[in-house]
């Protein structure tokens, strides 16, 4: 009898002991879930080449500890592989434009400048391009000079130019130093196209003083055979950030070369608008590349493009610039509203004006952002 009752008992403590664990157990998940639910959800979209990536690596220099050296040299291969892909475009642009235009003799490759294009074009093509010695960055530097290069690279948008481009061409000597450590800006400034998904978790306004409030970023390729992993992100987004490459009205879809990029950012952001998970979702929408818009508008019109056929210049210079990115900008808002539905109308709407590049705008832009996040979190509570 005694041992039974001294097996009940050690039983009973350890039914304690088991459910004090379960409680445990709970009380973590509960505690986890609270703090899942204080994390808010922000959403990059947009079309292949919007910037999307830029801004997310802008977030992890300037909310996180930022890109360490191993970071930095991992986009060694990357920032030489554009150098290759980007003057083979060129050089093989230059050839056809050669045989296919009126004023042909402009875009043919000088005599001295041949051999070299070839063996670039050629080392262009390979899968695995070779380290970038000082001796090939002169033989690009010498083609990038020639006159049938530059006249190619006139008409860059019809050839998916990169952007990167110039950048990458005026700094050939640095990138081929045998010790080359990639900058802060150089990283911005690579071109890597997006597959899968990527996050990040930070909160604002920088590492001593937090604004309070936590955010994880969802950044994702734009590129149309990436569309179809969004859907699965689309659940409890706190804000889409959809971003928007205004330079481009004069380009066509690196994916598709018959459509016009600003028309397909038009039809993706009114897809995105009209998503039912989007109901109460806020969106802000970044107009970006205006470094590129600003210098572009005044000497491409922007009515070239099929959905500003009705704009018309009014001025030049800088008023210039404004008009057209105002036009712009009511553009996007039309569009904005006419793909709200009258349940959605309450739902927040911000444009802003941003160069990804540009890290004080960037770092400006977030903290609107976040303020415009959270006074609509305190108004959803009724404290404003
Ligand atoms: N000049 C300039 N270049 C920019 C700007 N934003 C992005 N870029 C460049 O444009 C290229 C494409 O930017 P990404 O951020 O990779 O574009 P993405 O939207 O992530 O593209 P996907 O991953 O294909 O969807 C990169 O070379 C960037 O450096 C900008 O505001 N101004
Ligand atoms: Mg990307």
């Amino acid at each position: 009898m005694g041992s039974l009752c001294s097996r009940q008992r050690h039983y009973n403590q350890a039914d304690s002991e088991e459910n004090a664990q379960t409680a445990e157990i709970e009380r973590r998940i509960e505690q986890e879930t609270k703090a899942e639910k204080h994390i808010q959800k922000l959403l990059l979209l947009g079309a292949g080449d919007s910037g999307k990536s830029t801004i997310f690596k802008q977030i992890k220099l300037l909310f996180q500890s930022g890109f360490d050296e191993a970071e930095l040299k991992g986009y060694i291969p990357v920032i030489h592989a554009n150098v290759y892909q980007t003057i083979k475009i060129l050089h093989d642009g230059a050839k056809e434009l050669a045989q296919t235009e009126e004023d042909s003799l402009k875009y043919v490759i000088s005599d001295e400048n041949k051999e070299n294009g070839e063996k670039l074009a050629e080392i262009g093509a390979r899968f695995d391009y070779p380290c970038l010695t000082k001796e090939l960055a002169q033989d690009i530097e010498a083609l990038w000079r020639d006159n049938a290069i530059q006249e190619t690279y006139s008409r860059g948008n019809e050839l998916q130019v990169p952007d990167c481009t110039q950048y990458l061409m005026e700094n050939l000597q640095r990138l081929s130093d045998t010790n080359y450590v990639p900058t802060k800006e150089d990283v911005l400034y690579a071109r890597v196209r997006t597959t899968g998904v990527v996050e990040i978790q930070f909160s604002p306004v920088g590492q001593k003083k937090r604004s309070g409030e936590v955010y994880r970023l969802f950044d994702v390729g734009g590129q149309r055979n990436e569309r179809r992993k969004w859907i699965h992100l689309f659940e409890g987004v706190t804000a889409v950030i959809f971003c928007v490459a205004i330079s481009e009205y004069d380009r066509t879809l690196f994916e598709d070369d018959n459509k016009n990029r600003m028309v397909e950012t038009k039809e993706l952001f009114e897809w995105v608008l009209k998503q039912p998970c989007f109901e109460k979702t806020a969106f802000m929408l970044f107009l970006n590349k205006f470094d590129l818009f600003e210098k572009k508008v005044l000497q491409v019109p922007l009515n070239v493009c099929e959905w500003y056929k009705d704009y018309q210049p009014v001025s030049t210079g800088k008023q210039e610039i404004e008009h057209a990115y105002e036009f712009v900008k009511k553009k996007f808002e039309e569009l904005y509203f006419q793909s709200t539905a009258p349940n959605c109308v309450d739902r927040v709407f911000k444009i802003y004006r941003t160069t990804a590049l540009d890290q004080k705008l960037i770092k400006k832009t977030f903290k609107l952002v976040d303020e415009t996040l959270r006074r609509r979190n305190l108004f959803e509570a009724g404290l404003l």
